[in-house]
């Protein structure tokens, strides 16, 4: 039957009306229907084994254009809407947007799931289905406040299962229920996101913005993602929910194994589990306790069997981003794996001298990392220089012990979602001048070199750009009332708030350029600096960021002198959706966190590939970056992570030594606490993040701030070169290929799950 007669009968019966009498809402929920029942047609993904996928974040984004892109009816579905005078980008913009994460690890593990079902692998993600999703973030008074997120309608794209699991606390016993997603992958294969859910949640709980109330465990439990917080210690609920999705995921791993008949003992032969960072580690000593208690087998047995099974994956070096427990804290939430715990590090103990690599240490914490690098068969970081700081640095003491558990697999990211999807122009483009083969193969962007040389192809590729440019120019001007000029150079720095990322020290590149153009040094042409960027709400030095990019805006686009040459934009509220606008406008893509601290990005990835050039530091996948486009083709400065290491283990940098021996960096620091910042801004924030920088600069701003002027600066000459910017543009999008995540997936296959 064709779609156009099948979605009037469909609309039909759900609100007795044709396409063309829907309201744009009730379309949404009819597309959203038909889309849902061509999904569950297709054949979930099988073979012997399965990987399960464990993290507490998918940030999956809307699910719409993305699900009819990978079934292949977008276009056939947009052109029925057509003939109705409909637009299916109408019906895209009413979908909620589920936030199920923080930012790249939470990204990540989604474009995982797109990949993997891509390939044909059966793979489930397993994770938590929080009612309210990372905060919705509002400026208020110059200052981001956060409101609860809510994304579950009464039609979503959730699926109840019936399956139910009981979860033991020490508080007593709680049932989960399971809502799956269809996983649809590109052309073939379809798996499931499963998501489990407290039955006795209680929305009532919610209080004022973000807050609820925090001891009603058993009623709060996936009420709210929790935001990457640096003060990971004293958070019981974190503890609970950890366990509640290992706990969970554990059950329906046994249970799934028991179905298909498989012996428990070959555990490994039929599941691969991977720990998305330590998050889900629990599930360790979980499967250990079920095999021991329920299942009947001795602990040698089961830690044999656990430690077949599970792998790691590390997506940090910040000391103070590694979950540590209070053991007395585990006693409390989850007394039934403490002796578990407790088991594992006396086998360590015995077995290790270095008290380094104790799960419990002397002050009675337990080191989740620990447990997952001792009792799991692989661990592997996210980029190439990140696993070399891992085995050299800071895993080094359990690198000498199991060298051969350590690998590398270089993120990536869909192509579907961050090509096809969000850049249609681009991806139609592609295919007129090398074939669609790339949008299999994402080698085959490499075609494009050939074309290096020929105009129509690079002015084609500017085209899509501008167009692009005009697109986001119009949005921001309807969002955020602010109007930018499409000719402007757009650079763009959308990630989260941390002080490693150095947001900060791309503001006062925008303040010593401010000031330039007060003496009369204007710009060959106009500039816009926009910034995407949620902060943890305790981190009070990224509120203060935020704070001072928002007083930047106010001066810089109210100052008539100034705002023709130059513009700053602090989107509100950046998401996926906020992501997918961004991208594809951006001219220079800003990477700039101090090296060694990224573990990769991927951010950095999704703007080469919509061909922006990069100007970064030599940290995380940046590094790869460099290597695929060749020095000519990116901007690259600062200290690499030797030397930034070796700053930190000699202690010797002083940021008070830049701030007073170099004239340019102390008058931009200075504007902080001017009298012009200080009328527009609260002079408290302002000067706490003075303070902050000239006497701690933990993270090395002014380091590298001259020059990160100096190559910021050559850069926008450069890109007056038209011709030579193109030829960037194209050389960026040509070697983008390797950062496809079915690249990344299938390593991880190879490698470590080894899925037939
Ligand atoms: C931990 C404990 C309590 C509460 C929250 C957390 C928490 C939550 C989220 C800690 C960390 C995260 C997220 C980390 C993250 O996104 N890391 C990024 O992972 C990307 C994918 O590998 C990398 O590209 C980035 O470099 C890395 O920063």
């Amino acid at each position: 039957m064709d779609m156009e007669k099948q979605l009037n009968e469909l609309t039909g019966k759900m609100f007795g009306k044709t396409i063309a009498a829907c309201t744009d809402a009730q379309l949404y929920q009819g597309v959203m229907q038909f889309t849902k029942a061509l999904l569950s047609d297709r054949p979930v993904n099988t073979g012997s084994k399965k990987i399960y996928y464990l993290s507490m974040e998918f940030l999956i984004g809307k699910l719409l254009s993305n699900n009819l892109i990978n079934l292949g009816i977008y276009e056939e579905l947009e052109s029925v809407l057509r003939k109705y005078g409909k637009k299916l980008s109408d019906m895209e913009e009413l979908e909620p947007e589920p936030s199920l994460g923080n930012g790249g690890l939470g990204r990540l593990a989604a474009c995982f799931l797109d990949s993997i079902a891509t390939l044909g692998l059966p793979g489930d993600g397993v994770g938590l289905n929080y009612h309210y999703g990372l905060f919705r973030q509002v400026f208020q008074e110059r200052l981001q406040k956060a409101e609860k997120n809510e994304w579950i309608e009464e039609n979503s794209w959730l699926t109840d299962t019936g399956v139910a699991f009981e979860v033991a606390f020490g508080k007593g016993k709680v049932t989960s229920v399971l809502y799956d997603i269809d996983v649809i992958g590109y052309g073939s294969g379809h798996n499931k996101l499963h998501l489990f859910d407290l039955q006795s949640v209680d929305e009532g709980l919610v209080e004022k913005g973000i807050c609820f109330d925090k001891k009603a465990v058993m009623k709060n439990l996936t009420l709210f993602l929790y935001p990457d917080d640096s003060d990971v210690e004293g958070n019981l609920l974190r503890i609970y929910q950890e366990y509640f999705l290992c706990s969970n995921a554990a059950q329906l791993i046994v249970k799934e194994l028991k179905e298909k008949g498989c012996d428990l003992s070959h555990m490994e032969q039929y599941a691969a589990v991977q720990i998305n960072d330590t998050h889900p580690a629990f599930v360790i000593p979980e499967l250990i306790r079920i095999l021991t208690w329920e299942e009947g087998y001795t602990m040698e047995d089961a830690v044999n069997i656990v430690s077949r099974t599970c792998a790691y994956t590390n997506h940090t070096i910040l000391a103070e981003a590694l979950e540590k427990w209070p053991l007395s804290y585990i006693q409390e939430a989850v007394p039934q794996i403490v002796p578990i715990i407790k088991e594992l590090d006396a086998r360590v103990a015995k077995q290790y001298k270095d008290p380094k690599v104790r799960i419990i240490d002397d002050e009675k914490r337990v080191h989740m990392a620990h447990i997952a690098i001792h009792y799991g068969y692989s661990v592997n970081g996210v980029a190439a220089i990140h696993t070399e700081i891992l085995k050299n640095s800071e895993l080094n003491a359990f690198y000498r012990i199991y060298p051969d558990k350590f690998n590398n697999k270089t993120n990536g990211i869909t192509f579907r979602r961050w090509l096809l999807s969000c850049n249609r122009e681009l991806s139609k483009l592609l295919t007129d001048v090398i074939g669609d083969g790339y949008q299999r193969n994402a080698g085959e962007l490499e075609k494009l070199l050939e074309k290096k040389e020929e105009l129509w192809v690079l002015d084609a590729i500017d085209g899509v750009k501008r167009k692009k440019k005009e697109d986001l120019a119009d949005f921001i001007r309807r969002t955020e009332g602010i109007s930018l000029d499409a000719d402007a150079v757009f650079d763009i720095q959308a990630k989260r708030l941390h002080e490693y990322k150095r947001q900060q020290m791309n503001a006062l590149y925008i303040i010593h350029k401010y000031l330039e153009i007060k003496e009369g040094r204007r710009p060959a042409r106009p500039m816009a600096f926009i910034f995407g960027a949620k902060a943890a709400p305790a981190y009070v030095i990224a509120q203060d960021i935020i704070h001072l990019l928002l007083v930047l805006s106010e001066i810089v686009n109210h100052d008539p002198e100034v705002s023709p040459y130059m513009k700053v934009v602090m989107v509100e509220n950046y998401n996926v959706s906020y992501a997918e606008k961004l991208i594809p406008a951006c001219d220079v893509s800003e990477q700039i966190s101090l090296a060694s601290k990224e573990a990769s990005g991927t951010g950095n990835m999704k703007f080469m590939l919509n061909g922006a050039v990069t100007l970064g530091t030599r940290d995380g996948a940046n590094v790869e970056i460099r290597q695929l486009v060749g020095d000519d083709n990116i901007y690259i400065f600062g200290q690499d992570s030797e030397a930034v290491i070796a700053h930190y283990a000699k202690g010797d940098y002083r940021a008070g030594d830049y701030y007073e021996n170099n004239p340019v960096i102390h008058r931009a620091v200075d504007f902080l606490i001017s009298d012009k910042a200080v009328r527009v801004g609260s002079e408290e924030h302002l000067r706490r993040l003075h303070r902050e920088l000239v006497e701690k600069d933990w993270f090395m701003t002014l380091l590298d701030l001259e020059e990160y002027i100096g190559v910021k600066d050559r850069m926008f000459a450069d890109y007056e070169d038209r011709l030579k910017w193109k030829k960037m543009m194209l050389v960026n999008i040509a070697r983008a290929g390797y950062f496809s995540s079915d690249r990344t997936i299938e390593e991880y296959n190879r490698d470590i799950w080894k899925l037939r």
